[in-house]
């Protein structure tokens, strides 16, 4: 008899709580209400309707997906490389159930995604894989993404518009994040009580939050 392999999970992240889940999602729905109503984003509405003069009611556009969650490693259940390596490591073993807090410091919405994004501490890094913040980035877009920080991909994905994955909101942040790093000014920037909200063309829209909102997590991993 072959002795049977540790099963390996779809993902591993941090969770917030369910309370917290609550909290997030009533914040950062009150961003979408005030986003949806400025003058500024209606006049690039065409770039999530493909029409212009079109209305778009964003609560609506996105779709959430709970649990609410900062992926670290995406498994597959072991299809994905670098699975088991991962899985097995003794930082990773040891911090399955632990509490954590993750701090939010950005919001983006996108025609595609809206996400929040994820600022790690060093020790929340060491559970980061390396490598990860460039998988599936087109080739063209490599010198710009690997300019950043390690764990800019870092997020947690609040919604999806209708037919788009998950996986795109990462995708979505590097992009503004690199945007947001190049030398030329955003196309457009207002103060909202929260904080910086830049156009960064082409749908794209960054809140960088005055304060960070901290939310209590747990770190574990997720099978369907
Ligand atoms: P997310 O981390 O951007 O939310 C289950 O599908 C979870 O794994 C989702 O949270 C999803 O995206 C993430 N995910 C799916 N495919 C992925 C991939 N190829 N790389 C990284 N994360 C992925």
């Amino acid at each position: 008899l072959q002795p049977k392999e540790a099963e390996l999970p779809l993902f591993f992240g941090w969770f917030l709580l369910s309370e917290v889940e609550e909290k997030i999602k009533c914040s950062t729905m009150e961003f979408l209400k005030t986003l949806d109503t400025m003058e500024a984003f209606k006049k690039h509405l065409s770039e999530f309707t493909g029409e212009a003069e079109k209305e778009v009611d964003l609560e609506q556009y996105f779709q959430t997906k709970t649990p609410l969650h900062c992926t670290s490693k995406f498994c597959d259940y072991g299809k994905a490389e670098g699975s088991k390596e991962y899985a097995e490591q003794q930082v990773v073993k040891d911090a399955c159930d632990g509490a954590s807090e993750l701090a939010v410091v950005g919001l983006m919405v996108t025609p595609r995604t809206f996400g929040a994004r994820v600022l790690l501490t060093p020790e929340q890094l060491q559970l980061w894989p390396p490598g990860v913040d460039k998988e599936g980035v087109p080739a063209s877009a490599l010198p710009s993404i690997e300019a950043l920080p390690t764990g800019s991909r870092a997020h947690v994905t609040l919604g999806c518009a209708a037919g788009v994955e998950a996986v795109q909101t990462g995708l979505d942040l590097l992009e503004v994040l690199a945007l947001k790093q190049a030398e030329h000014q955003p196309a457009a920037e207002a103060e909202l009580d929260a904080g910086t909200l830049s156009y960064l063309g082409e749908g794209r829209w960054y809140l960088e939050l005055q304060e960070a909102i901290v939310c209590d997590a747990t770190f574990s991993s997720f099978s369907e």
